[in-house]
């Protein structure tokens, strides 16, 4: 793993480890689904509200799982490792966290999100519209206007395991999310 990779992580990490212990632990992971529901979930969409914490559950049992020698908690130095070491687990927790996340996005149901509908994500993380809309364009790989769901998993799946300090998946959690 690149150093840009580790920092990537690490700053992944100091997110997700929500009450700042420097151990990430399974309230932190249902803190941050929580978090992601309130700002993100449409009024009347329970069941994407289940989706995410079960999801975020099942990132958790994966980083356990990769992790076996933590106890209750892991470190950054775990949660890096257990990303390398993961058997699938973690990348699918991921995935479908990002399928949720993009079924919560695409609020108006049509199965692509536009500009509106990633400046409503961003606004609830302070981002300003032309920070919303660099990102846009960063996310639509193919230029089309739109934001399909395969582009979404690409810079998500990219955030975790890419190497390019320019790509889309690299600023996503930057200040977004
Ligand atoms: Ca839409
Ligand atoms: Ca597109």
């Amino acid at each position: 793993m690149s150093d840009f990779q580790q920092d990537k992580l690490a700053h992944r990490f100091r997110q997700l480890d929500v009450d700042g212990d420097g151990w990430l632990r399974q309230d932190d992971l249902r803190t941050t689904a929580g978090r992601l529901c309130d700002r993100l979930v449409p009024a009347g969409r329970s069941d994407l509200r289940a989706e995410i914490h079960a999801a975020y559950d099942a990132l958790w049992e994966a980083l356990r799982e990769a992790a076996p020698a933590a106890a209750d908690g892991l470190s950054q130095e775990d949660y890096t490792a257990a990303i390398a070491a993961d058997s699938g687990g973690f990348s699918e927790a991921v995935r479908r966290i990002g399928m949720a996340q993009f079924d919560a996005l695409d609020v108006d149901g049509n199965g692509v999100v536009d500009p509106d509908e990633l400046f409503r994500l961003g606004s609830a993380y302070g981002l300003a519209r032309d920070e919303t809309d660099a990102l846009f364009a960063r996310l639509d790989l193919d230029g089309d206007g739109t934001i399909d769901r395969t582009e979404w998993l690409e810079a998500i799946q990219d955030f975790y395991y890419g190497d390019d300090p320019e790509s889309a998946g690299a600023l996503l959690f930057g200040r977004a999310a």
